[in-house]
């Protein structure tokens, strides 16, 4: 499935067909955005999905927001010395023509504090601030992951 795409101002409830046409000429295209189910009481929720760049410049976004969380990061899981963490990023840059892939064990979107419990069949909407102030927002839908799933853990 493919998802995204959409300028500022754009209900997050329109359907993808109509935002994905909507948004032709957007400088990204962002699809497989997910979040998988966490249980109920957790407090952090990982967000991925595959950016890729259309534009012929290099795209930077400095902030991801999400009405339904408190805040949301830019992390990267690194191991040093046999040990996982996870380091906040400033901003994601993303050269012209390439292809950033938010997954497990790697770049992720951290989404801090929900407002209510999701489960799966919710949808996160998640507002990706560029660089100049244009955004570009997603739908990221809550997924139940396979079993056998790697999560990873880290503390606030
Ligand atoms: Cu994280």
């Amino acid at each position: 499935m493919s998802y995204l795409i959409n300028e500022r101002g754009l209900a997050a409830a329109l359907l993808i067909a109509v935002a994905s046409i909507a948004n032709a000429g957007a400088p990204l295209e962002v699809s497989d955005a997910r979040v998988p189910e966490a249980p109920p009481v957790s407090t952090v929720l990982a967000g991925y999905m595959k950016i890729i760049n259309r534009s012929s410049d290099a795209v930077k976004i400095v902030e991801v927001r999400s009405s339904q969380f408190k805040h949301v990061e830019i992390h990267l899981s690194e191991t040093r010395d046999g040990i996982a963490r996870m380091v906040k990023q400033d901003a994601l840059k993303i050269a012209a023509g390439k292809t950033v892939d938010l997954a497990p064990g790697g770049l992720h979107l951290m989404l801090i504090e929900p407002q209510q419990a999701l489960r799966e069949g919710d949808v996160v909407v998640l507002t990706l601030v560029l660089d100049g102030g244009r955004e570009v927002t997603v739908n990221a839908p809550v997924r139940r992951e396979a079993a056998g799933h790697e999560h990873h853990h880290h503390n606030h």
